[in-house]
């Protein structure tokens, strides 16, 4: 061999393995999707979901460090609106490194962007959404850690007949999720014998008086809301400045502190205001005395609803990956495997309880709480008595 040839062959050589380590390097990047408000008037929870979410990577991602893939955090602000968690979910699917999106906060997002997801087979843990059409479509990408409206509507009217409510005044938002809790609560207060004076949807955000002249005129004992604590605590506020005295029942979607940041002491008057939810302060939990200190100490701010979900929705989707990849002989593996190495976890350990998820993705057993509001301080939103906690499994 001429020296010209060994040269040549040497330059090939470099300029291969060079190419080849850096192939070696972009494959050796995971990342992880969160979809959740960021901004606008439901950030307050949705930027917590994203936090809890990154706490999890930062302290749950060592086994899948330490077979060398390089974690990333992929966050994206979906509004609180479907277009834009749908167009964001076409971003996500487009991204070849993304193995998997903790999220949403909306049902009524969540349900269009992970039809995008389940085109892709890209697997979505949610931390939240509870409309029972996110699971019952039976799509394998799809988990969730949380109980189901079709529940959880029912643990509200239960609560509010064990009160002696007699009549009530349903109002809703109109979206999946609003509309969908109203109804199923709306049913069982019917079968409980309560006189259902009204159900009304609205969009309105800053003026109710139309709507509040035939709940005033009926004068129930309750007035519910299925949907959001922006919405509903100006509702409320402004049916105590009309006189209203009547007890106020919402949802998860009303646990947050700015509800009272809204609301004020509006909320404590007359019979008091109380909402069902299925995520409860993180202290309600055995395992987040550590997370709730690591949260505080990493972003100076006390955890808002679901940010311990955000949390363990990050820790299934790593360990997932990470049994996904062992069973590839340490190589990424596909999304496929992903979907399938959540639903096949058996008794996962997470801080706000073990989770194992039946054949539609929904965990075989959910908490639900009723918790009353009890100061106007949102910095005490986390002090909110519980009222009523219970176990149940999903309908069959
Ligand atoms: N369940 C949390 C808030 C609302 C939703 O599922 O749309």
């Amino acid at each position: 061999m001429t020296k010209r040839l060994l040269v040549v062959l040497s330059l090939l050589l470099t300029a291969g393995m060079a190419i080849g380590s850096q192939v070696s390097a972009a494959d050796k990047v995971i990342k992880i999707a969160t979809q959740s408000p960021l901004s606008g008037d439901q950030s307050a929870v949705g930027v917590d979901i994203k936090r809890g979410a990154e706490l999890a990577l930062e302290q749950l991602g060592g086994p899948l460090t330490k077979m060398g893939f390089k974690l990333e955090l992929a966050p994206f602000d979906d509004q609180a609106n479907p277009d834009t968690g749908v167009a964001n979910a076409k971003r996500i699917v487009s991204d070849p490194a993304i193995l998997a999106v903790v999220g949403h906060f909306n049902s009524g997002v969540q349900i269009p962007s992970s039809e995008v997801y389940h085109t892709s087979g890209l697997v979505n843990v949610s931390p939240a959404n509870t409309n029972p059409k996110v699971t019952t479509r039976g799509y394998l990408e799809v988990d969730r850690i949380v109980g189901r409206d079709d529940v959880q509507g029912v643990v509200g009217a239960d609560f509010a007949a064990a009160h002696k409510v007699k009549s009530v005044f349903v109002v809703h938002d109109k979206t999946a999720y609003g509309q969908g809790i109203a109804e199923f609560f709306k049913q069982r207060a019917q079968e409980k014998g309560m006189k259902v004076l009204g159900f009304e949807g609205t969009e309105e955000k800053a003026n109710f008086d139309s709507l509040l002249s035939p709940i005033l005129a009926g004068n129930p004992d309750l007035v519910y809301f299925g949907g959001m604590y922006p919405q509903a605590s100006v509702l409320f506020k402004q049916a105590r400045e009309r006189g209203y005295l009547g007890m106020f029942l919402s949802d998860d979607g009303y646990d947050s502190a700015d509800a009272v940041k809204i609301g004020g002491q509006s909320l404590l008057e007359g019979t008091g205001t109380f909402y069902s939810t299925v995520s409860g302060p993180a202290a309600v939990y055995p395992g987040t005395k550590k997370f709730i200190e690591d949260f505080k100490a990493k972003f100076n701010a006390a955890p808002q609803p679901f940010a311990a979900q955000g949390y363990d929705s990050m820790g299934i989707s790593l360990k997932a990956i990470e049994d996904a990849a062992k069973a590839n002989h340490n190589k990424i593996p596909t999304r496929e495997a992903v979907a399938k190495a959540v639903r096949a976890l058996n008794d996962y350990h997470g801080i706000t309880g073990n989770f194992t998820f039946n054949g539609i993705g929904d965990p075989t057993i959910a908490k639900y709480f009723v918790m009353k509001v009890n100061s106007a301080d949102p910095a005490k939103w986390n002090d909110n008595p519980v009222v009523q906690t219970l176990d149940i499994a999903p309908p069959k």
